[in-house]
C-alpha cells in the first residue's frame, strides 16, 4: 500500500491533472480529501475471512462530510467565473460544506433546506459559516426544483450535484482508494440518495482504468433506505420517509447517471430498514471505532444484508465474490452530525458515588 498524502493538501493539488482546474483557478481548500482507509476485520469475518473489508471514512472531511471533495471543485470554480452567491439545496451535508468554503473564499452562500428534517449539527455548521439559512415548508426534492430555476441568475452559482464540478472534486474518492489499495476492489457499496456520489467514484475508477493505475473498475452497490428508495422501486416516491435525513430524498439528481453506473459496473440497488440502518451505526462504532451518521450507516448495513446468504437477493454481487477480494464502504459523514438520533436510544448512564469502590463494583 502506499502511504497516505500530506493530509494539508487538498484534493484540486492531489489531484490537479485530472480535474478541470487551470493555473489561474483559485484553490479554495479546506485540507479535504486524504481519508482514512479502515481495515475491518469484524466486517471479513463475517465474510468467513474471504474478504477484505475497508471502510472508507469520510466524516474524517473538514465539515466532517464527502460534500467537502465537490465543493473545493465547485467554489474554486465558481469563483473563477466571477460567482458572488453560492447557493444550494440540501438535506444538511451540502449546506454544511457549501457554507465552510463559501466563508472561506469571501462569497456569499444561501441555503435551501426542507423545515425541521436536518440534523442539528449541520443546521450549526450553516448559521456559524455564515450562511443565510432559509427554511421550506416542503421536502428536499422542492427545494431542489427552487435551486433549479435560480440557475440562471447572474453572480449565483449553484452547488448542489447538478453541477459537474462537484462530481468532478467526488471522484477524487475513488482515486484515493485505488492508490492506497494498489488497485480498484472487487465492490465499492455506498449509501445513495441524490445518487451524485454513486456516479462520480464511478466516473473515478473508470478513470483511472482508462489510465491503466487499476486493472479493473468495481460493481458498484448502492443502498437506499427503504422508505425513500425511488431508483430501487424505479419511481419517484413524493413522501419520502426515512430517520436518515441525509437520504430523504424521492427524486433524485443524478438518477439516470446512478442507472448507467449500476448497469455497466455489474452492480446493483437494494433497500435497508431504518432498524438495520440505526444497528448497523451502533455496530460499527462499537466493534470498529468509526462513528457515522445514519445516513453512512446504509453502507455498513447493506454489507450485513448482503454477507447474509438468507437475507440477501438471489443477484447479489456478494454472493459470486472470488476469494482474496477487496469490498470497500464508504462511511459518507460523520457520526458528531447527527447526536440527537443516537440520544433517543441511549440508556441513562450508570451512577457512582466518587470513590474506588463504587466504581469497581459496576465494572464486574
Ligand atoms: C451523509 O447534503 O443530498 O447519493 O443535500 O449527506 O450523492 O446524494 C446529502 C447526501 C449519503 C447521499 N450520505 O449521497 C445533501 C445531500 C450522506 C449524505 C448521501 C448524503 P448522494
Amino acid at each position: 500500500m502506499n502511504p497516505r498524502t500530506n493530509r494539508s493538501i487538498g484534493v484540486i493539488d492531489r489531484y490537479r491533472s485530472l480535474l478541470p482546474v487551470d493555473e489561474s483557478t483559485p484553490v479554495i481548500t479546506l485540507g479535504e480529501g486524504s481519508t482514512p482507509l479502515i481495515e475491518s476485520r469484524k466486517l471479513s469475518a463475517l465474510l468467513g475471512n474471504r474478504c477484505r473489508v475497508f471502510l472508507k471514512f469520510e466524516g474524517a472531511n473538514p465539515t466532517g462530510s464527502f460534500k467537502d471533495r465537490g465543493m473545493t471543485v465547485a467554489v474554486s470554480l465558481a469563483a473563477q467565473r466571477g460567482a458572488t452567491t453560492l447557493i444550494c439545496a440540501s438535506t444538511g451535508n451540502t449546506s454544511a460544506a457549501a457554507a465552510a468554503y463559501a466563508a472561506r473564499s469571501g462569497m456569499r452562500c444561501a441555503v435551501l433546506l426542507p423545515a425541521g428534517k436536518i440534523a442539528l449539527g449541520k443546521i450549526a455548521q450553516a448559521f456559524v459559516y455564515g450562511a443565510k439559512v432559509i427554511a421550506i415548508d416542503d421536502n428536499f426534492d422542492a427545494c431542489l426544483n427552487v435551486v433549479r430555476e435560480l440557475q440562471k441568475e447572474p453572480t449565483v452559482a449553484v452547488v448542489n450535484s447538478i453541477n459537474p464540478d462537484r462530481l468532478e472534486g467526488q471522484k477524487t474518492a475513488a482515486f484515493e482508494v485505488v492508490d492506497e489499495l494498489g488497485d480498484a476492489p472487487a465492490l465499492h457499496l455506498l449509501p445513495v440518495g441524490n445518487a451524485g456520489n454513486i456516479t462520480a467514484y464511478w466516473k473515478g475508477y473508470q478513470e483511472y482504468r482508462q489510465l491503466n493505475r487499476a486493472s479493473r473498475t468495481p460493481r458498484m452497490v448502492g443502498f437506499q433506505a427503504a422508505g425513500a428508495a425511488p431508483i430501487f422501486l424505479d419511481r419517484v416516491i413524493p413522501a419520502p420517509e426515512t430517520a436518515a435525513s441525509a437520504i430523504r430524498i424521492g427524486n433524485p439528481a443524478s438518477w439516470g447517471p446512478a442507472k448507467t453506473a449500476l448497469q455497466e459496473s455489474g452492480g446493483a440497488i437494494d433497500i435497508v430498514s431504518d432498524d438495520e440502518i440505526f444497528a448497523a451505526q451502533r455496530w460499527v462504532a462499537a466493534n470498529e471505532g468509526v462513528f457515522a451518521e445514519p445516513a453512512s450507516a446504509a453502507s455498513v448495513a447493506g454489507f450485513m444484508k448482503c454477507a447474509d446468504p438468507s437475507r440477501r437477493c438471489s443477484s447479489c454481487p456478494m454472493a459470486q465474490l472470488p476469494d482474496e477480494s477487496s469490498i470497500v464502504l464508504t462511511l459518507t459523514g460523520h457520526g458528531l452530525k447527527d447526536v440527537a438520533s443516537v440520544l433517543d436510544q441511549c440508556p441513562a448512564p450508570l451512577k457512582a458515588e466518587a470513590n474506588k469502590e463504587s466504581v469497581l463494583s459496576l465494572l464486574s
